[in-house]
């Protein structure tokens, strides 16, 4: 029985455990959730997942959801090695403290814009929320200062999560002249993991191009 990904493209989170997936060389069904059509709030997926979000994954019955989750299981279960989630300690637990910045800080931030101008009509960023995606954005790029990843010496799950979401935040409009290192790290991110362009191009650009047609595209810039 084939993996199911519950995926909507533009989700910045479904679209890093699609691009994990592909890095891994792990087949998955997609199943597309249109979120724009509500279809993540039918009783059919609230049966998958009650907390109505994208992504969630059924490998035969084992359902999971949240993409941290998703992405280190799908590692951990099917990867060729365990470079991309390490199972040495401290290296794993490195990779994870990045994680839980990226699922508590740096997406959450992106989100808090994002979400009022999708679906309940708001057409203006607040400066406050605006400068949190910036001050997030300062803490990857300190997190990419000693060896140019988010997490140790070598690309990560850390790496797919952060990297999906900051090239979201650029789609969007976000300066990024002040971070050298993450630009660097955004073109690594894109050339390392195999199947990174398939998995993001259009999304990004949808959701880009969405929030920049809403809002106008300075509307990111300090
Ligand atoms: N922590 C979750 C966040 C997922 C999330 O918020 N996904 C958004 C799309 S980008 C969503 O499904 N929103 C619909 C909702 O919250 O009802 C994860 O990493 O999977």
């Amino acid at each position: 029985m084939p993996i199911v990904l519950y995926h909507w493209l533009p989700s910045p989170p479904s679209r890093a455990v699609l691009t994990t997936a592909k890095a891994i060389g792990v087949s998955v069904t997609v199943k597309m959730i249109d979120l724009f059509k509500k279809q993540h709030l039918t009783d059919e997926y609230l049966k998958v997942n009650p907390e109505h979000t994208v992504p969630s994954l059924d490998d035969n019955g084992f359902i999971l959801h949240d993409s941290h989750a998703i992405a280190t299981y799908l590692v951990s279960r099917y990867g060729k090695d365990d470079s991309l989630y390490p199972k040495d300690v401290k290296q794993r637990a490195l990779v994870d403290q990045r994680l839980f910045f990226h699922g508590a800080k740096l997406f959450p931030r992106l989100r808090a814009t994002a979400f009022p101008v999708f679906f309940l009509g708001k057409r203006n960023v607040d400066a406050d929320a605006r400068d949190a995606i910036y001050d997030a954005l300062g803490n990857l790029e300190r997190y990419l200062e000693p060896t140019g990843w988010v997490a140790g010496d070598h690309a990560t799950v850390a790496d797919i999560s952060c990297g999906v979401t900051a090239g979201t935040l650029k789609a969007m409009g976000v300066d990024f002249s002040a971070y050298p290192k993450i630009r660097d790290w955004l073109k690594n991110c894109r050339s390392t993991f195999s199947g990174y362009e398939e998995a993001n191009q259009e999304g990004e650009k949808i959701f880009g191009d969405g929030i920049k047609n809403l809002v106008g595209p300075k509307a990111y810039l300090r």
